[in-house]
């Protein structure tokens, strides 16, 4: 029998990489892509490695207060992402875990899983029982909010920059008419045969957003993201019944349990869990046998790197969001070929950090 490897350390580096398309969603501007890199590093040499989006950068040194507070507690155990769980959870129950503890507690579970997959010497798909077919992906690095004379160029540059059939513009300005405006200019450029997508960023009322989903609903969209409240269940239900055009959310979603408290309330046709938000690894392994048993097209949200592994293993797989916010910092990115992402071939999760880069964008 193998025994297996044992946590030496888990180290969490705060980062902020400088965007190639700054974001300005319905909800608010990101000045650069907040990261912290994780590192757990195992008695016989292995490092695991995962990201976190810390969304702002105030938020970096909490996550890597949380990373560090959870070496300490994982220290000379076992890598063994169910037990590491059970432990983290036992000892954080009083404190709870959604928010900045539970982004934490994934960034070390997905560098677990790592580990596992180096130690057999196998991709992350692999694994896991799936193989390494090419993942189909949509260009979601870049339509965000900026004026509608500007998006037809970025739609084209974006399709470019992988052979991609499908892209996703954000929506939910102030003025309604502007967003059709939006949509038109970019469906005149491109043509019927790429996918587009919207995304509201919850920007929008449950009333607005019929109104404005109605507005939208002869154009051709692929899906319509996040009008309301991502919590707003009863609300969701009520657009998904209203329009025509189906309804994405599920980027927020906390854990298992709030998945099934959206599906059961019809919140929306389609769902896209976040790996941090989920529970890493293991969480997205669960919400995917979940989606499964409601017939539920299943995409990613973020973290492409480790969701083109797992949508190798989800039964309702339906789109990867592609997003080059890590390209800058690791060593080989993650490469898309028509329009799909091409999992490494490599042992693991297949991130491993260009070290020059890091060091430029590390915060002191
Ligand atoms: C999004 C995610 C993270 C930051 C800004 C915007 C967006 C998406 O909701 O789905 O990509
Ligand atoms: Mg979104």
């Amino acid at each position: 029998m193998t025994t297996a490897p044992t946590i030496r350390s888990i180290r969490a580096r705060p980062v902020q990489v400088p965007f190639k398309r700054p974001p300005l969603s319905a909800s608010g501007a990101l000045p650069s892509a907040a990261l912290v890199l994780v590192d757990l590093e195992t008695r016989e040499g292995l490092t695991g490695r995962s990201y976190l989006f810390a969304f702002a950068p105030w938020a970096l040194e909490p996550i890597v207060g949380c990373v560090e507070a959870m070496s300490d507690i994982l220290m000379g155990g076992a890598v063994a992402p169910f037990a590491i769980e059970a432990k983290l959870r036992k000892q954080l129950t009083l404190l709870d875990t959604p928010g900045l503890v539970g982004l934490a507690l994934a960034g070390v579970d997905m560098c677990a899983w790592d580990v596992l997959a180096q130690a057999a010497g196998l991709p992350l798909a692999k694994l896991l029982g799936g193989e390494l077919k090419p993942i189909r992906a949509y260009n979601s690095c870049g339509l965000w909010i900026q004026p509608v004379e500007r998006l037809a160029d970025e739609a084209e540059a974006l399709i470019a920059e992988g052979g991609f059939s499908a892209i996703k513009l954000r929506v939910g300005r102030d003025d309604p008419a502007q967003d059709l405006a939006a949509v038109r200019a970019v469906k005149k450029r491109v043509g019927e045969t790429i996918t587009l997508m919207v995304d509201y960023n919850q920007r929008l009322t449950v009333n607005e957003a019929i109104v404005r989903g109605r507005m939208l609903d002869g154009e051709g969209l692929y899906w319509i993201e996040e009008p309301v409240r991502h919590d707003d269940y009863a609300g969701c239900a009520r657009i998904a019944a209203e329009l025509r055009t189906p309804l994405q959310t599920g980027e927020n979603l906390v854990d298992t349990f709030e998945l099934i408290n959206a599906l059961e309330a019809r919140a929306m046709d389609y769902v896209m869990p976040d790996l941090q938000r989920i529970g890493g690894v293991t969480g997205w392994l669960r919400a995917a046998a979940i989606t499964q048993a409601y017939g539920m097209e299943t995409s990613s949200h973020l973290f492409p790197e480790y969701s083109a592994h797992l949508l190798a293993v989800t039964p309702t797989s339906h789109w990867l969001e592609y997003m080059d916010w890590a390209t800058a910092i690791v060593a080989e990115p993650l490469q898309i070929e028509d329009g799909h992402a091409v999992i490494p071939d490599r042992p693991g999760s297949g991130i491993t950090w260009n070290e020059d880069a890091v060091k430029r964008y590390a915060v002191k």
